[in-house]
């Protein structure tokens, strides 16, 4: 049974590098297991100092010093950033003058960076985030207040306040990805390829992740159907910084299927 809700309303300068093969545990009854985690907040509450913002980098030097600013004054510096980076620009020079967490790797697709960028989170409020300067980092406070809510995942909802930003074609790929999700689950979701999520870290450390270009939709599809309490929040888009690196037909075709395998996979669990 799903439970969607809507909801309206730094370490310095290390290098790691990664296979690209990622991590991953079977799941068991994991939403039995969730919300476990020990918190440093007062009250039992998660505080920025609990929380680590992830992004995969290729060849984002014209944003990526935006994106850590922001992340550094929406959270007092208190969030520290892991940066998965398969960079042939100064990407990875700028986030380490940021006191980011470099992983280098090979470029291999956004999912392939994003789900070893999730795993390697050392905090129990991992929120995920495209380096384009794009999202609004402004939003993490109420991510933080709807996990402290007792939500397993956050998820920022670009459609609906209707993301003019966003290209026609890929608005209306969106909204149609997000109905395709909706059928297949049988609950009615608004954007499955949003980039900026905030989850509980045994969430994404209990699932087996499988997707590549269609991560982002796994990353929603697999927690709302194993009963998660998954909540999307609306939140702004702007204009992009630099080059995308998705291809709008084929990463569409590639988003298009792993939602139907997923969804799949989930309801055959
Ligand atoms: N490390 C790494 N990051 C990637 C790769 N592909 C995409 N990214 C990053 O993933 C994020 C999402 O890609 P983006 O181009 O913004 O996709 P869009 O939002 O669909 O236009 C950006 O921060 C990219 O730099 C890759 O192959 N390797
Ligand atoms: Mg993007």
């Amino acid at each position: 049974m799903s439970q969607l809700q809507r909801d309206d309303g730094v370490d310095a300068g290390e290098t790691d590098t990664d296979d690209g093969t990622g991590r991953a545990t079977v799941d068991s009854d994991a939403a039995a297991q969730s919300g476990t985690e020990p918190s440093t907040g007062t009250d039992g509450e998660f505080t920025f100092d609990d929380v680590t913002v992830v992004m995969g980098t290729y060849n984002e030097e014209a944003a990526i010093g935006a994106v850590l600013d922001d992340v550094d004054r929406v959270t007092d510096g208190r969030a520290n950033v892991v940066c998965v980076d398969g960079s042939d620009d100064r990407t990875p020079e700028i986030a380490r003058e940021h006191g980011a967490r470099v992983i280098e790797q090979e470029p291999q697709g956004y999912g392939v960076a994003v789900r070893a960028a999730v795993l390697a989170a050392d905090r129990p409020v991992v929120v995920t985030t495209d380096c384009d300067d794009t999202y609004p980092m402004e939003a993490l406070p109420e991510f933080l207040d709807l996990v402290n809510d007792g939500a397993d995942v956050v998820s920022g909802d670009r459609i609906t306040p209707g993301a003019d930003a966003m290209p026609a074609f890929n608005r209306q790929g969106n909204r149609a990805f997000a109905l395709l999700a909706s059928g297949l689950m049988g609950e009615r979701v608004y954007d499955t390829t949003t980039g900026m999520r905030a989850y509980r870290r045994e969430v994404v450390q209990e699932i087996t992740w499988t997707e590549n270009t269609g991560l982002s939709a796994e990353l929603l599809v697999r927690p709302l159907m194993r009963g998660y309490d998954v909540r999307e929040v609306p939140i702004e888009y702007d204009e992009r910084k630099g080059e995308t690196k998705l291809d709008p037909l084929a990463g569409g075709a590639a988003i298009a299927k792993s939602i139907v395998k997923v969804c799949l996979e989930e309801r055959r669990r």
